[in-house]
């Protein structure tokens, strides 16, 4: 069967294999990437899409020595197949296995770690100024999809890019999808030019077998506008790239690997930024994918014949209660509007979206951009509310603090994907936008400790006037079947306690009840309060658990430093009553199911009574 894939030494003999053979290669990725993906999960999609485009990349670049960075990086399975990691695709994005992301210390072919979009340009044009600089000869290439190319960061390195006219190679991998589809402006032009009778032309004639390839020299790539009708990788347009002072070649046809290899070839012989635009499909060669590439972007174990998932559940996520409790609420409030950046589908909008088509607004992978945009339309009287997943929020720091908190206007963060997310691993974690948030005036934060309660929240948010943001996990949304808390700045006890009183937060509050539960068949009385409202916080309740119990264990889903326990633990620094902090560890948390790191690190049930067990013998 993966004779080639079996056989060969990669990425070195992709140096002598030809292309017969290099496309038979990549037909037997594509039944690996399928097979094994069906298996384990994960992003099937962009890396089918990917195929040639990897393959002519490590043919053509003499990798490691020459640095290759895949943007965001979730399309770089094949790039670790051909690099050595074909066994590690068993265990691919589970604890302790294959991350599903590029990683430094996984092999010398990964230069950085990635998972956020967007950086690629910038971490290249670093690379070759730093190369410049020492006098080393590397090629450095940065692979960008047009999905990452929304990203206002790309946009600044491209920008720099050509000032510093230095030697580096961007590839816009252009599917004309980002999860969903693409949106904006540019999007619209590259769809133009590749729908113009020049590329489909160009594409039938290499499809017939033309092979000659006329000599496309500088002049002639700078020279746009001025292609000539035989002039395979005509150059159509590109202008803004030109502006921008790359050298624009394309389109050109990224499932074909001999013109891929001589386009590459072409490139490199170019001096300054060059910027080859490749035009794929999301999903390639596995019909299932092909017909709906948004689904298989990032997908669970599947079956391969039917591409139906194994396990189906009909219980509702957090981004469900969240995505319909919203969508009642534009009912009832037409100022109530819905923002995402590009993860309609992810934060549970694609409702709110059909629905209320005028009152959404997808702004691409524009995480800052959506904050000051959500500003500006709150500024004029609506109410908005940016749906966004806990890491990718970290993006914005400066517009939420800046344009959102500094004039009090009422924007609602609804922030999914609070605290670890599993599989994505260390990139995508959300552990860091409560120490953040808690600490900018005017903002309000809640964490809801179940889906009614998220609901609740959700209804609280439009009364108030002022930044708010909510908190909840990836996942399933539990029902506690216990009233909400409905109220800013007020905590509320769900359990009275003699030994101890545990201060939870949002998801947390779950396991705390449940720590509680198994301390109390061992006479050990574990009081439980639901903190709700991390800022502004409940100090009168703390007062009076701390005149109450001598131990108070505070539990948060988000890295303790900086945490809400460590101001409880100021807050009663002057009382007898010990307080010991439970939460995420101040490092990069890996990747891993949720419960194996909540296991890990002393965070499920079981751990916290073990350490309230400890403090109250
Ligand atoms: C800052 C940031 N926001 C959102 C995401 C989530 N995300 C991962 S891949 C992706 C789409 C990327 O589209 P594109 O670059 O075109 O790559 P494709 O998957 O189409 O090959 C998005 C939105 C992210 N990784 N980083």
């Amino acid at each position: 069967m993966s004779k080639f894939l079996t056989e060969h030494k990669f990425p070195d003999d992709l140096k002598t294999m030809d292309y017969d053979q290099l496309e038979l290669l990549s037909y037997e990725l594509r039944d690996f990437l399928v097979e094994s993906v069906s298996k384990t999960g994960g992003h099937l999609a962009s890396n089918l899409g990917i195929v040639e485009l990897t393959i002519a990349l490590h043919r053509c670049f003499d990798t490691p020595v020459d640095k290759l960075i895949f943007d965001v990086g979730h399309q770089s399975y094949v790039h670790k197949i051909l690099t050595g990691r074909m066994e590690g695709f068993e265990n691919l994005r589970k604890y302790g296995g294959l991350s599903g992301f590029p990683k430094a210390c996984e092999s010398e072919y990964d230069v950085f770690d990635t998972g956020h979009s967007s950086t690629s340009i910038s971490l290249g044009l670093g690379l070759a100024a730093a190369r410049d600089l020492s006098g080393d000869d590397y090629r450095v290439v940065s692979v960008i999809g047009d999905g990452a190319m929304t990203g206002g960061l790309a946009y600044e390195a491209l920008n720099n890019a050509g000032s510093m006219n230095t030697n580096i190679i961007v590839i816009l991998n252009d599917n004309g999808m980002s999860i969903s589809q693409n949106i904006g402006g540019l999007s619209r032009s590259l769809g133009r030019i590749t729908s113009t009778d020049k590329y489909l032309h160009m594409k039938t004639r290499v499809k017939k077998g033309i092979s000659k390839v006329p000599v496309v020299g500088e002049s002639v790539v700078s020279g746009i506008h001025n292609a000539k009708e035989n002039i395979k990788y005509a150059v159509i347009d590109g202008i803004l790239f030109e502006e921008l002072g790359f050298k624009y070649i394309g389109p050109v046809d990224g499932h074909n690997i001999r013109d891929l290899c001589e386009t590459l070839e072409r490139a490199k012989s170019l001096s300054g930024p060059v910027l080859i635009h490749a035009v794929t499909q999301k999903g390639k060669g596995y019909s299932n994918a092909e017909r709906r590439p948004n689904v298989f972007h990032g997908i669970g174990a599947f079956d391969v014949d039917t591409g139906k998932p194994l396990s189906q559940s009909s219980e509702r996520s957090y981004s469900r209660v969240f995505g319909d409790k919203l969508t009642e609420m534009a009912e009832n409030d037409k100022r109530v509007i819905g923002i995402s950046a590009a993860m309609t589908d992810g934060v549970g909008l694609e409702g709110f979206c059909k629905k209320y088509p005028k009152r959404f607004f997808d702004v691409g992978i524009a995480e800052a951009h959506s904050v000051t945009f959500a500003a500006g339309l709150a500024k004029a009287g609506q109410r908005p509310y940016v749906a966004v997943y806990s890491s990718f929020l970290q993006r914005a720091y400066d517009q939420i603090l800046e344009d959102v908190c500094l004039q009090n206007l009422p924007v609602t963060f609804c922030i999914d994907r609070a605290g670890v997310v599993g599989a994505d691993g260390e990139t995508h974690h959300g552990l860091f936008d409560m120490i953040y948030l808690r600490s900018m005036p005017n903002m309000t934060v809640f964490a809801p400790k179940d889906g009614p309660e998220l609901e609740a929240m959700l209804e609280l948010s439009l009364k108030t006037e002022g930044p708010c943001a909510i908190r909840y996990p990836r996942g399933k949304a539990v029902d506690l079947k216990m009233q909400p808390a409905e109220e800013k700045g007020k905590a509320q006890r769900l359990k009275e306690g003699i030994d101890t009183d545990i201060w939870a937060v949002g998801s947390m509050v779950k396991p705390a009840l449940e720590a509680s539960a198994l301390l109390e068949k061992e006479g050990i009385y574990a009081g439980v309060i639901n903190i709700a409202s991390v800022t502004p916080f409940d100090e009168d309740m703390l007062r009076a658990s701390s005149e109450t119990v001598p131990l108070i264990v505070t539990i948060e889903d988000g890295i303790v430093t900086g945490g809400v326990g460590e101001s409880i633990r100021a807050l009663t620094a002057d009382g007898i009553t010990k307080v010991i902090n439970l939460g995420w560890p101040d490092k990069f948390i890996e990747h891993g199911s949720q419960d194996e790191l909540y296991r890990k690190y002393g965070l499920d049930k079981e751990s916290i009574a073990e350490v309230i067990r400890q403090n109250t013998r």
